[in-house]
């Protein structure tokens, strides 16, 4: 028996396999977890009354969450009991794309599955199959456990899962050797905070809260971004930075906290490596030189800096609007050198945060199993495809051609970019597409078999967070609607259908949720699964002050030399810089391209929306109204166009015909259209990721959303 099975079989004896029977009282509160790709990762209560969820509210005693949710999930059982739900299985019978199907039964489904596998793996190999998932459901059991067992058993290709965060982590990752950050709560507390490519009113609602507790004591808020978002409205500062340029804002910040010695010199001694060398790599870097990099004028820049270099209170929180550019993960790295400087990390409101992803002792490799994977004859494991490259991966890989995708928690007919592509993939006679999902989205429309899923009131998880340090259990409240299963036993299933012998494939939800965190690493000392259980969630131990935690007080990085690290030898071995540096965006930097496309196109997403989950709920999209691009008074007098005019948004790749909205919220040069509408939305033709590019990032081949170049003329 190998190690994996005694280990398994062990654990799986221990636990109760609880009954998927919800409780039958009249009406009781039950403990869950918001699932959706959200830093704030609320705990929620479930009220249900004689087995129906009625109303879903924000916990009161989770203090991150502080009995308050963001609008998309307060209304939840609109999208658990939403008419057009998925019930039962369903096979195409119309063309792909058509979304005609014809109900199947699960056994069925899974046997025609089973069938077509099978013989794909017979003929063209194990890597002709293409697992397609990401963040529509980030509980750790749903998000990836049973699944990527399945996957590893086959031998399928690798999905390099890209499309969010990997140049930000990868530019962390160099830098501080750890996703850890600034405490969410230790905001409120903050003398300066800057939101660097973020819109948190929008997409991290319990950081905006402390935002605002914050400029109530007095504290200044600046926003760096080419769009006035929401959030940028209401800081004292809105600086419209060129689009792809954050690490020259940076580099010249560096520059006067050095020239003006606004340093840290202790911290810097004890906690850093490669002080010498970025003092001279920033010599040059005047705020006059980065003032013609980033449009903004260089007093605006001295303010920031002498702003930034005045208080240790100081805090950068960046999101991945600045790392969606072909210099996305240099970018990360060198604003993430700023607290160092400073000595920022030194006060519990001071320093950074990109993501606590980091912070959680999961056991990954025992959920995920990868040495199921075995290697070919040339000892190599399955090949890796990345997901942010999917339109060339579906209609130019060889040897083997992908002949089958398996997509769940993921739309990429509708999130991935150069739409076209993608499109022109799934609609591949000779593609097999299986879509398990909970409604027909764009990309379900191609499938040829189109399972159910549940919503998470329906299914067992638990949760880590990556905008704070807490875990949350997730607990079913109601009975699945319809046929709908959840992922992990989807997977159980079909491995059973591929007659997958492997113990691991019988293991249940319950034990899996009770061994997805190492309790006895010291991050959960004096913790239990019993305490977690019975309050919903509880918090990592990290060390503190003032209550809060301060991942780098003392140092403590998680790099090679445990410091923080302005001269990283990793970058040098892998042939990039290995200071921090302004590498310039692939498109919005190629001054060809701009002759034939001058504007950027800026899409992040829109407030009632998450990625492309929300837009089919009637009452969310509705204050939304139909997608429009906005564009500068300057850019639009340029092309004759008036407030409302029907335009054509369009490059090489692609084009979207849709309504301007003339504001000076956007800055000059930059069209931005909040996305997360669905392909197709009445009052729109075209859609926006069929002209966003498949280039990839500088450092972790993350996607690159922003870095975008379009024309705009009167449609
Ligand atoms: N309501 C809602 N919440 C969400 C999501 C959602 O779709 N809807 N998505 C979730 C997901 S998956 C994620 S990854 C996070 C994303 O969270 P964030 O990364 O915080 O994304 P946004 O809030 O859109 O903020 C990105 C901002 O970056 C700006 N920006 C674009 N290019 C640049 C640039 O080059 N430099 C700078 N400085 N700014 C730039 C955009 O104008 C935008 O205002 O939010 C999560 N939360
Ligand atoms: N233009 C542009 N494009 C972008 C972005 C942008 O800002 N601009 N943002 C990018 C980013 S940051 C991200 S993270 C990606 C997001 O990309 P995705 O992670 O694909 O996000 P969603 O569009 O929300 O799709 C999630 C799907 O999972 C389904 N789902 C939810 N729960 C479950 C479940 O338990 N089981 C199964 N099987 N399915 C489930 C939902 O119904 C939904 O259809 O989009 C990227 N695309
Ligand atoms: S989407 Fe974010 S803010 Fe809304 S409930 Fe979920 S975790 Fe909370
Ligand atoms: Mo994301």
């Amino acid at each position: 028996m190998g190690k994996w099975q005694r280990a398994l079989n062990g654990k799986i004896n221990d636990v109760n396999i609880t009954t998927n029977t919800a409780p039958s009282l009249e009406t009781h509160v039950v403990k869950g977890a918001c699932p959706h790709d959200c830093p704030d990762t609320c705990a929620l209560e479930y009220h249900v009354t004689n087995g129906k969820l009625i109303e879903v509210k924000g916990s009161a005693s989770h203090s991150v969450t502080a009995g308050v949710l963001c609008t998309k999930v307060a209304k939840y059982p609109l999208r658990t009991y939403h008419p057009t739900r998925v019930k039962t299985p369903l096979k195409r019978v119309g063309n792909k794309g058509e979304a005609k199907f014809a109900p199947i039964s699960w056994d069925e489904a899974l046997a025609m599955v089973a069938t077509k596998f099978k013989s794909i793996i017979a003929e063209h190999g194990a890597e002709a199959i293409l697992p397609y998932s990401y963040a529509g459901n980030m509980g750790i059991l749903q998000y990836s456990s049973m699944d990527r067992r399945f996957f590893h058993a086959l031998g399928a290709s690798q999905l390099e899962r890209t499309i969010c965060s990997s140049a930000g982590a990868a530019g962390l990752q160099v830098t501080l050797g750890s996703r850890l950050g600034t405490d969410v709560e230790a905001f409120a507390h903050s003398e300066l905070i800057i939101l660097w490519g973020t819109n948190p009113i929008t997409s991290n609602l319990h950081l905006w809260s402390r935002c605002q507790e914050a400029k109530r004591r007095g504290a200044k808020l600046i926003a760096i971004d080419p769009y006035k978002s929401l959030s940028a409205e209401k800081c004292h500062k809105w600086l419209a930075i060129k689009p792809g340029t954050d690490a020259a804002l940076a580099l010249a910040m560096m520059h006067v906290l050095v020239r003006d010695d606004l340093l840290d010199h202790g911290y810097i001694a004890n906690h850093t490596l490669g002080f010498s060398e970025l003092k001279e790599r920033v010599r040059d870097w005047t705020p006059e030189r980065a003032a013609q990099v980033c449009g903004i004028a260089a007093n605006e820049i001295e303010t920031l800096a002498n702003a930034y270099g005045s208080t240790k209170k100081a805090v950068i929180r960046l999101n991945y609007g600045m790392q969606r550019h072909g210099g996305g993960g240099m970018a990360v790295r060198t604003v993430a050198c700023l607290p160092a400087l400073t000595g920022a990390w030194t006060e519990a409101s001071g320093g950074l945060l990109l993501s606590t992803s980091g912070a959680f002792p999961i056991n990954t490799a025992y959920l995920e199993r990868p040495d199921l994977m075995s290697c070919n004859a040339n000892g190599e494991l399955p090949r890796m495809v990345n997901m942010s490259a999917l339109g060339d991966a579906l209609t130019a890989l060889n040897a083997p051609p992908i002949k089958a995708m398996f997509v769940y928690n993921s739309n990429p007919a509708a999130v991935a970019p150069d739409g076209n592509k993608v499109l022109a993939g799934l609609a591949r006679e000779d593609l097999f597409t299986v879509v398990h999902d909970i409604f027909v989205t764009d990309t379900a429309r191609f499938a040829d078999i189109v399972l159910p899923a549940t919503t998470q009131p329906e299914h067992d998880d638990i949760h880590r967070a990556y905008g704070h340090y807490d875990i949350t259990l997730n607990r079913r409240a109601i009975d699945p609607i319809g046929k709908s299963l959840a992922n992990t036993e989807v997977f159980r299933r079909l491995a059973k259908a591929m007659n997958l012998s492997d113990p691991c494939f019988d293991e249940s939800d319950e034990s899996m949720i009770r061994q997805a965190f190492d309790w006895s690493h010291k991050t959960l000392s004096g913790q239990s699964f019993e305490a977690l259980e019975s309050d919903g969630f509880l918090r990592l131990k990290y060390p503190k002050k003032d209550g809060f935690i301060t991942p780098f007080a003392n140092g403590e990085f998680g790099t090679p030399s445990g410091k923080c690290e302005f001269y990283s030898e990793a970058l040098a071995k892998h042939g990039f810089d290995p200071l921090p540096t302004y590498t310039p965006p692939h498109e919005y930097g190629d001054a060809n391209l701009a002759a034939k496309f001058p504007l950027a196109l800026n899409t992040p997403p829109a407030r009632n929306f998450m990625n492309s989950t929300f837009a089919n709920i009637e009452e969310l999209a509705k204050p939304h109204g139909a997608p429009t691009v906005q564009l500068h008074p300057a850019d639009a007098h340029a092309r004759n166009l008036r407030e409302g005019a029907r335009v054509r948004v369009w490059n090489a790749r692609g084009e979207m015909k849709l309504a301007a909205t003339i504001t000076e919220d956007t800055r000059e040069g930059v069209a931005t259209i909040l996305w997360g509408h669905w392909r197709n939305h009445p009052g729109a033709e075209g859609f926006v990721n069929d002209l966003t590019s498949q280039a990839l990032t500088d450092l972790g081949g993350g996607a690159t959303f922003y870095d975008c170049r379009v024309e705009v003329s009167i449609a």
